[in-house]
């Protein structure tokens, strides 16, 4: 059948592998009028035009060929679909036209070369019955689209020459765009990658989410140095990557009132009030391939814009509230990361887009004409951490209630379907809602939940007789006052499997988060899938003078899908002439870098310096105190040399960037910290040339493309145990810079592929951890001297303007508990600073050490990620979508 929704030119259900969709279309009967309801909207959606006439056939076909025919990529050719865009799309004239005007029509230009892939890579699908995956993530960073789509599509260089002809340069144009900015860091990243692979491998899939009006807030500097939010409505000028879908809306259900069935049959949610779901599609190309998945992002709209009788009464405000409160359910991403954030809106967020998910994903399987039983062999949806985690009660709700299935049978659907990633060990960002929130908002799931518990705790009981402490510790229901929900623990037993997303991390997930569980469901629920990262946008595209010489030297483009064939530049790493050009391409890139810098902020840089970089987000747990700190010291200590000391120390430019959440207070004074230190530093002649502080303002994905390839080391240094991988210490160690970190997430990884004597590791080991917090607590904590001196200087005000007190709310976390165990690693911290001086000196051994790096990193492509879960975890299998 039809569907206009996903993007298909359609079939029918029944249709044979045919190629050729007329056959399967071509029907006797005249398509239905579209019905219009009395608001004007259809909830079930409009009766498809599935059918077309013999007759019509012929004209049909004729048209789309000579569609085809205009969407060649000769550079004449380019300058008319760019030119059809600019009058008949945005209705302007060539002298009418600029930056943004351009930067549309071509990208609208773009789009048609996009579509006409995704068309043919839904009505394969379709035609070929696939199973499909859905990855359901809350955030989707894709940065920017463009660049990627002409890279993929391999027109880069027509669109150079056609936007040259048009008068205009492409950098220029491709600098308009803005970020799609729809993510926090590392989770929302981490969909974009796995999107972009599952595109380019060829497996069938669908990222859901929420189209935001505001994605991550712009962060902006005042002139004390501290962080301000600025909103980012990236929409602003619209979106020529995006497809709206009108006709494929759903109504979504809050509030209400609900009455369970009798013996687990269908129970009811009526009265309450409906929004309604709008999907916007944007397209995800493979790389030099047809296969175009779709990320379907839900906006949230009134089901009436507003109430007419209302208005009449000349209750202006009243008229429009209801649609402006079903409108604010997208207007913002919650700017929060690894911290709970609690609020009635983010549950309403995760309900609306769960729920309409999976009404999008009902309707598709309805017309496959399967039983429900069936459904796991078409449908794997992997869950992104809690966040998607009521999908789990409402597939049973849709079951049960609207199809009439056995609560057994339903469960053990629901168990088939889903799989949860776990991204987290922090006990703050474990997601619990109250009960009495979800009973307002979802009366009706806050029954299945409790049936669900009802059922499970049983079969607790039945297998451990009599332990009442475990059944409290592994309900889904955490007692007190309020009681609340424990979304992790519905998401374990909701599933068919549970992974972490580093090899340490997966076993924390099972040693220390969900011990219970694993006793409960056995081994082999948990598994591991370590993260990764795609190497078209983090090497290929980011930094193409390394690309280009990688290419030349493996005499291909073969490993930008291959990744694991960098390996063969080990024979390079020694041979001097390729060593030249190596650290040539790095240089261009911190020429990048260091122009960016001295264009966005007053600093002047020196590039000959080590490129120092941390990005992301401000934490307490990822310690960028403890680099800031060692920042301060290496100051401390130039300041007491003579100059001729000083010529013989290797010049540093350490380099910040990320966001603190804006209620983080901690976070927001580790940055004021930075800009203050920045500040000092800058305005010491003696010194600047040595060591040199930036904070990059609003870190982004586009910032980062900008950064990683930059770096001579990066930092990646959280408290052992604590990162769950990090997927940034990937993408620097693809572009050849080294690494600096502890024994956490996925460095050990990166350590074993690169080999230790590659990377600079420090600090304690994560089962150390317990016993050393502890000591902190009894007070028997030792606080190295290198360490006093920099508190000290802190405290004489020599970085606040003589204000001594203004960072002591920081340091006073090191001398109370020491939660991040900064003082236990500090001297560790430095001696590997020293370290990386030592070794930077020494040019030629420096270069090897990066080209054996970026060889090793085959393993961390989201292509091996994401066919690791299409093979272990989902049983979904690729497709061939022919040319
Ligand atoms: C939690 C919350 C809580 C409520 C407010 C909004 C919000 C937004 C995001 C999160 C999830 C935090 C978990 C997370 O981002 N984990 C990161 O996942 C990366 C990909 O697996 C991983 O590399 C990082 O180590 C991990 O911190």
């Amino acid at each position: 059948m039809a569907d206009k929704a996903n993007g298909s030119t359609a079939t029918t259900p029944t249709a044979s592998h045919t190629t050729n969709p007329f056959e399967a279309l071509a029907k006797p009967r005249r398509p239905r009028a579209h019905k219009r309801s009395a608001t004007g909207f259809i909830p079930d959606g409009p009766k498809r035009l599935n059918e077309i006439f013999p007759g019509e056939e012929k004209a049909w076909k004729d048209a789309l060929k000579s569609n085809e025919q205009q969407l060649t990529n000769d550079v004449k050719d380019v300058n008319a679909q760019i030119s059809r865009h600019v009058e008949f799309t945005l209705s302007r004239q060539p002298f009418n036209v600029d930056e943004l005007a351009m930067y549309q029509a071509s990208a609208l230009s773009v789009r048609d070369k996009l579509v006409h892939n995704w068309n043919k890579t839904q009505t394969a699908h379709t035609e070929k019955k696939v199973k499909r995956v859905y990855y359901f993530s809350l955030e989707f960073l894709l940065g920017r689209a463009y660049d990627n789509a002409l890279l993929n599509l391999d027109i880069k260089q027509s669109y150079d020459e056609s936007l040259k002809q048009l008068g205009f340069s492409l950098e220029d144009v491709l600098d308009v765009e803005r970020d799609m900015g729809l993510g926090n860091g590392g989770l929302g990243r981490l969909a974009a990658c796995y999107l972009d692979s599952t595109s380019t491998c060829g497996i069938p899939a669908w990222g859901y989410t929420l189209r935001y009006s505001n994605g991550i807030f712009k962060q902006v500097l005042s002139s004390k140095g501290d962080q301000v939010e600025i909103p980012d409505p990236w929409l602003e000028s619209g979106n020529p990557f995006e497809v709206p879908r009108l006709d494929a809306a759903v109504e979504i259900k809050l509030y209400g009132q609900a009455s369970r069935g009798e013996n687990g049959k269908a129970g009811t949610w009526t009265g309450g009030t409906d929004i309604l779901a709008v999907p916007y599609d944007i397209p995800i190309p493979g790389f030099r391939a047809t296969a175009t998945n779709t990320v379907r992002a839900w906006r949230s709209r009134g089901k009436v814009s507003f109430d007419l009788a209302a208005f009449n009464a000349g209750a202006y405000d009243a008229a429009v509230r209801e649609a402006e409160e079903a409108e604010t359910i997208t207007r913002v991403l919650y700017p929060s990361e690894n911290h709970e954030a609690g609020k009635t809106l983010r549950l309403k967020q995760q309900y609306f887009w769960t729920a309409a998910s999976l009404h999008d994903i009902c309707r598709r399987f309805r017309k496959l004409r399967e039983p429900w039983s069936a459904f796991p062999d078409y449908v794997a949806v992997q869950l992104n951490d809690t966040h998607p985690t009521l999908a789990i009660p409402e597939l049973l709700r849709i079951l049960v209630d609207e199809e009439g299935q056995e609560w057994d049978e339903a469960w053990s659907i629901v168990r088939r379907t889903f799989f949860y990633t776990c991204h987290t060990l922090m006990p703050e960002a474990l997601e619990t809602w109250s009960v009495d929130l979800v009973g307002w908002l979802l009366p009706r799931h806050l029954q299945i939940i409790y049936d669900i518990n009802f059922h499970f705790l049983a079969d607790v009981e039945r297998k451990f007789p009599g332990d009442r402490a475990r059944l409290a510790r592994m309900s889904l229901i955490e007692e007190g006052s309020p009681k609340r929900v424990r979304m992790s623990h519905l998401a374990v037993i909701g599933s068919h499997k549970v992974n972490g997303v580093a090899e340490l991390h997966s076993e924390l997930v099972q040693s220390q988060l969900f011990p219970d569980f694993v006793e409960y469901l056995g081994r082999d629920h948990f598994t591991n899938v370590t993260n990764g990262i795609t190497a078209r946008r983090w090497l290929y595209q980011c930094n193409p003078a390394l690309s280009t010489l990688i290419t030349k030297a493996l005499g291909s483009e073969h490993w930008v899908t291959h990744l694991d064939e960098l390996k063969k530049l080990q024979k390079f790493a020694k041979n001097e002439a390729f060593k030249k050009e190596w650290a040539a391409a790095k240089q261009v890139n911190r020429n990048r870098l260091c122009d960016y810098i001295e264009s966005t902020t007053e600093l002047k840089v020196n590039r000959k310096a080590l490129i120092d970089i941390q990005v992301k987000r401000i934490h307490e747990y990822k310690r960028q105190s403890l680099n800031i700190l060692g920042v301060i010291y290496r100051y401390l200590q130039l300041k007491k040399m003579s100059p001729e000391e000083r010529k013989r120390v290797v010049p540093r430019l350490s380099v910040f960037g990320g966001k603190a959440a804006p209620g983080y207070y901690m976070a927001k004074l580790t940055i004021r910290l930075i800009t203050a230190v920045s500040k000092v530093l800058n305005a010491d002649e003696e010194i600047r040339e040595f060591l040199n502080v930036a904070f990059l303002a609003d870190y982004s994905v586009s910032l980062a493309e900008i950064l990683i390839p930059a770096s001579d080391i990066s930092e990646h240094i959280s408290t052992a145990g604590t990162e769950a991988s990090g997927t940034s210490n990937m993408k620097f160690l693809l572009n050849g810079g080294l690494l600096l970190g502890t024994v956490d997430g996925a460095n050990v990884e990166l350590g074993q592929a690169a080999g230790e004597e590659n990377c600079f590791f420090f600090g304690v080991l994560e089962p150390d951890v317990r016993e050393l917090r502890l000591r902190h607590q009894a007070g028997q904590a030792q606080y190295p001297p290198q360490l006093l001196e920099v508190v000290d200087a802190l405290r004489s005000g020599q970085f606040s303007a003589g204000e001594g007190d203004l960072f002591e709310p920081l340091l006073s976390t090191i001398f109370n508990g020491d939660f991040y165990l900064l003082s236990d690693d500090f001297l560790s911290y430095l001696e590997a600073q020293k370290m990386v001086d030592a070794a930077f000196v020494d040019t030629s051994s420096w270069v090897e050490k990066c080209i054996n790096t970026t060889a090793c990193m085959g393993r961390f492509s989201s292509d091996r990620a994401v066919q690791q879960y299409a093979e272990e975890i989902w049983n979904v299998e690729p497709v061939d979508i022919s040319q």
